[in-house]
């Protein structure tokens, strides 16, 4: 008969759910152990009704963590239109993402009532769509609580701009825990999705100082953003980020960069500073680099200012505190 040593049973107690602790991959092992399974079939149907699941949900997780942490205060709604998702900068997370999580963590609580954060469910979902666009897999770490605060005031000066310099990207991800390595990967991720175009229509019609084009855009990917989005166009259009492979996640986002076409200033500055091109240049040209920088990233970036232990709480509606 084999015999268990007592310090594994414990490690496993410990790192099972008993809520104390750090996160953990297996965390709920012992509480909730089809959660991933779940959630993963939730991401597929959906993702099957909608692509835009995809981006929605991957920027979802980016804007959460980044705005006290990965604990779904973006979740929040409220019924004054004060909570984080009313932030100005929030204006365009795709609502596919906010029902992704809300219909995985339904089916969640309907077979482990009270057990799984919809923290961890946004992590799971987040990791779940970058597999579905073809990007790489990897494990999540797990034990996240969710918070107690979310306010549009407190998202400012949170979130990266379009027109951030390098130097501003550093300093706003090191915020984070998230070294100059993890923010280039990490930006991979417009690999997929939209934007509007009043985010980088300064580009094309009044980059300063001449009120001209941005002269390291590609000229002709500038006609090809300016025919899309003409001046005055409605606040409504957007288009794909990636215009190569838009539904693909990929390393081409990386060989747009070096070809003049990546869509915001903080994208095509990646290529532009002579500090952080060597690293473009070896996503562009290597895609399991890129894929082992970017599962590496998201990982960190999924323990930015988590909750844990007895903080915060468990939600039963993702978008309503307890
Ligand atoms: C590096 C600094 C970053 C800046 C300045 C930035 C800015 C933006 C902007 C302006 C948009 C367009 C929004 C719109 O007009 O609809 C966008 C879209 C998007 N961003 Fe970022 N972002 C950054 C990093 C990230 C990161 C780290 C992720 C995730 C890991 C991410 C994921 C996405 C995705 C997936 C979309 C497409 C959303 C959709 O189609 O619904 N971004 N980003
Ligand atoms: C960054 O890491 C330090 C040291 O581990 C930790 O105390 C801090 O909370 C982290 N910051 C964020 C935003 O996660
Ligand atoms: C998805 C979402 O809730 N977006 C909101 C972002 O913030 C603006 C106000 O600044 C709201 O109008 C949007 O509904």
């Amino acid at each position: 008969m084999e015999v268990v040593p007592l310090y594994c049973l414990i490690t496993v107690l410990v790192l099972a759910g008993t809520g104390k602790g750090q996160l953990a991959e297996n965390f709920y092992a012992g509480t909730c152990p089809m959660v991933e399974t779940i959630v993963r079939q939730t991401v597929v149907t959906k993702v099957g009704q909608t692509f835009t699941t995809i981006p929605a949900t991957l920027r979802l997780f980016f804007h959460d963590c980044f705005v006290e942490g990965c604990d779904a205060s973006v979740m929040i709604a409220s019924p004054n239109g004060d909570a984080e998702k009313d932030a100005e900068d929030n204006l365009s997370l795709a609502g596919d993402g906010f029902d992704t999580v809300i219909k995985a963590k339904q089916a969640v609580e309907s077979v482990c009532p009270g057990v799984v954060s919809c923290a961890d469910v946004l992590a799971i979902a987040a990791r779940d769509v970058v597999a579905q666009a073809g990007g790489p897999l990897f494990s999540v770490e797990l034990g996240r609580r969710d918070g107690l605060i979310s306010q549009a005031s407190r998202v400012t000066g949170k979130l990266p701009e379009p027109t951030f310099n390098l130097n501003q990207l550093n300093t706003m991800f090191a915020r984070n825990n998230l070294t100059e390595l993890d923010m280039i990967a990490l930006s991979g991720a417009h690999t997929l999705g939209f934007s509007h175009c009043d985010r980088f229509a300064n580009r094309l019609y009044s980059f300063s100082p001449a009120s001209t084009v941005d002269p390291s855009l590609n000229p002709s990917y500038a006609q090809q953003l300016m025919a899309a989005c003409p001046q005055n166009v409605a606040p409504d259009i957007a288009i794909d980020m990636d215009p190569e492979t838009p539904r693909a996640f990929d390393n081409v986002y990386y060989q747009n960069l070096v070809a003049g076409k990546g869509l915001f200033t903080s994208d095509d500055v990646l290529f532009t500073d002579s500090s952080s091109q060597p690293m473009v240049n070896d996503f562009a040209n290597n895609p399991l680099n890129f894929n082992a920088a970017f599962v590496t990233a998201m990982r960190k970036l999924g323990r930015t200012g988590v909750k844990i232990g007895n903080q915060g709480e468990i939600r039963r509606d993702c978008s309503a505190f307890n």
